[in-house]
């Protein structure tokens, strides 16, 4: 049936019915713009620049090269397609890196500071990983204070941005055979900060302008985010923060409360989202809520920083990240508290429109519009309540006539699937192990693992749906699912990351899901939480039976809708430790055929894996099924199914 809906046309617009379509049905009555309509003003986009066939590293610039061959093919100073493509690759995946690892190195310098007493509020929560990463940094622990090694993880952590030699400590995590590959394609990654800068000179006009090398490159500063950056960020802020455990939440916009003080908390550093948490816990400030009339208030996430809430506390996630204006145009949102990454400057615009306050908390982020309330270790908490106030304050200038709550609560969700919790949740707390993940997918109950990860956005048709739809066709053949980043975030808020949902398997992952307890689809937290899947892979490798290589297990990962420089260092950095990955939409280096078949291809023989980019979203379940039925078939494990043929049921279909 045809969708009358007047904004069904957009490509991205949620499915009808939803919670998301409904607030953008009454943001275009009220003539409030969306992303779905700026990018709507935006086509046709630029040609050359989805081809990657521009160049403005220079001012003989900027250049293009004709994809008909019929213009020039080369650039003023003669590069040409390729190094086009590769430099460009290379940036987006630098600044990806930066991200992650600025991200990190604040956790890192938090950490250094509450360990010496110097950032109220924030303690040593999980011992038992500071424990781990001292050992694997080898920092002494026998007979010294808590707080001493603490102190010397964080300054560690700190110099694995900067030091002058050396290679990333966590790599000595990946299986042994993988360190040695590494070593001899000359890519195991060092300083984190060496490799952004490395690959920002190489890019500059006239340096590297060999594509195989600059791709090369891209893998040692994107392994440099995988098993450095984000890895840091994740394990320091489990530290700080406490290590995920299953934890039960809620997700969706129907999760802001009428008449409380809703905050909502955006970005990707938890530093500022832990501090509102423990603001919030100060009774008097709840008083002053009722005072002005609210019950109380309530906190609710959106993007990772939503994430990071949910799978650390069971904090409300109001949405992923194409959700945030949405979420101010409920109307009922008090203050948006932001910090950095992903958070769009129209949400300055957007919340022009309502009573809410925009809060911007890092230097290093500010935008035009936003008022600006600086947050730092010292005095985090106290800004916190700062913040806190703002919002209560504002209360009474909400208009209750604006305010539209959609009326579904916010769909349940259990998340906090650290590796460490898969690790018990299947091995008991006892013997945790991944003996029995390896084992029911040696017997084939589990046909393999898909990470999903990423970003969301106006790009492609029901934009609200195709992660779910990916992993309601993925669990129904058996395949177990784990989510990060705004992938897990549109799941989450989808109703299938519950253990309930187990009865949407195949019979052998629902079996596995009712014994253990487990949804079929684990939220892992976070983008930098894919660091999660990188040790979880490590340790089915040392587990045994599935081979000697990550590049060896029945595993793929996916992001559907790619929108971040950060993706492409999260997509080449899987590549790179072995894991096949595939992309969703159009490939970063479209215009260079030969690129695309380096990533494509020619990786396969470097590091045994390959990149794979699908426009047609129907078509990526199967070639993440293929993929890993074939490593199953490598692995002999296959054997199994084969003699199934034989059974009733099979030879039915076959006389058909
Ligand atoms: Ni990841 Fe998180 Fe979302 Fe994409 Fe942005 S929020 S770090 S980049 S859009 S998944
Ligand atoms: Fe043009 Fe070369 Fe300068 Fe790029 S680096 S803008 S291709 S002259």
């Amino acid at each position: 049936m045809e969708n009358k809906n007047p904004t069904s046309k957009t490509p991205g617009n949620p499915t009808a019915g939803s919670a998301s379509l409904k607030l953008l049905e009454r943001m275009k009555a009220e003539g409030i713009e969306t992303i779905y309509d700026r990018y709507q003003l935006q086509q046709p986009q630029c040609g050359y620049g989805q081809l990657a066939l521009c160049c403005r590293h220079c001012n003989w610039g900027p250049c293009n090269i004709d994809p008909f061959g019929k213009g020039p093919k080369k650039g003023v100073c003669g590069a040409d397609a390729n190094t086009f493509a590769a430099r460009q690759f290379l940036r987006m995946a630098a600044a990806g890196t930066a991200s992650h690892a600025d991200h990190a190195r604040a956790v890192a310098y938090l950490l250094v500071a509450a360990a010496r007493g110097e950032a109220p509020g924030y303690k040593i929560k999980d011992e038992e990983k500071l424990m781990m990463v001292a050992e694997c940094f080898g920092v002494k622990t026998e007979g010294r204070k808590i707080n001493e090694i603490a102190e010397e993880v964080g300054e560690m952590a700190l110099a694995e941005f900067g030091k002058p030699y050396g290679t990333q400590l966590f790599v000595k995590r990946a299986p042994e055979s993988r360190q040695k590959l590494w070593e001899k394609l000359g890519i195991t990654p060092r300083a984190i900060d060496r490799e952004v800068a490395e690959s920002m000179h190489r890019t500059s006009m006239g340096t590297d302008q060999d594509y195989r090398n600059l791709i090369k490159q891209a893998m040692r500063l994107s392994l440099a985010n995988g098993w450095g950056g984000s890895m840091l960020a994740t394990e320091l802020q489990d530290i700080l923060f406490g290590t995920p455990k299953p934890v039960l939440g809620k997700s969706n916009l129907g999760v802001l409360k009428k008449d409380y003080v809703n905050i909502i908390i955006h970005g990707h550093e938890p530093i500022i989202a832990e501090a509102i948490v423990m603001a919030t816990s100060d009774p008097s400030l709840t008083k002053a809520a009722q005072a002005v009339g609210a019950k109380g208030i309530a906190i609710a996430g959106i993007c990772c920083t939503a994430n990071e809430l949910l799978v650390r506390h069971g904090i409300p996630m109001a949405g992923h990240m194409t959700m945030q204006e949405l979420a101010v145009a409920t109307g009922a949102v008090e203050l948006m508290v932001v910090d950095v990454q992903c958070i769009i400057q129209a949400l300055a615009d957007t919340v022009q429109h309502f009573h809410t306050k925009l809060i911007t908390t890092l230097s290093k982020a500010k935008i035009c519009g936003a008022e600006h309330v600086e947050v730092d270790e010292e005095h985090a908490v106290e800004a916190a309540k700062k913040i806190v106030w703002m919002a209560i304050d504002n209360y009474p200038n909400r208009n209750p006539s604006k305010v539209f709550i959609p009326e579904d609560t916010g769909a349940e969700v259990v998340a906090g699937f650290s590796h460490e919790t898969i690790k018990y949740m299947l091995g008991g707390r006892f013997r945790a192990s991944y003996r029995p993940l390896n084992d029911n997918i040696m017997n084939g109950r589990i046909r393999g693992v898909v990470g999903i990860a990423g970003c969301t956005g106006p790009k492609v048709p029901a934009g609200d749906e195709n992660y779910v739809s990916l992993v309601k066709e993925l669990i129904s053949k058996d395949f177990l699912v784990v989510g990060t980043g705004c992938a897990a975030g549109q799941c989450a808020g989808s109703g299938v990351m519950i253990p309930e949902f187990k009865d949407a398997c195949g019979k052998g992952l629902k079996e596995v899901c009712e014994t253990v307890g487990i949804p079929p689809v684990l939220h892992a937290g976070a983008c930098v939480d894919n660091s999660r899947i990188l040790i979880a892979c490590s340790e089915m490798v040392k587990e045994g039976g599935l081979g000697n290589d990550i590049s060896d297990l029945p595993v793929a990962g996916v992001c559907l809708e790619w929108m971040s420089e950060k993706a492409i260092a999260i997509g080449q950095y899987f590549v790179a430790s072995g894991v096949f990955t595939v992309f969703g939409m159009n490939s970063p280096v479209t215009g260079a055929p030969d690129v695309l078949k380096l990533l494509t291809e020619g990786l396969e023989e470097q590091v045994g894996a390959r990149w794979a980019f699908e426009r047609d979203m129907k078509k990526i379940p199967q070639l993440l099924m293929d993929h890993i039925e074939k490593k199953r078939d490598a692995l002999g494990i296959n054997v199994a199914k084969e003699r199934k043929l034989y059974d009733m049921e099979d030879r039915r279909k076959l006389e058909v």
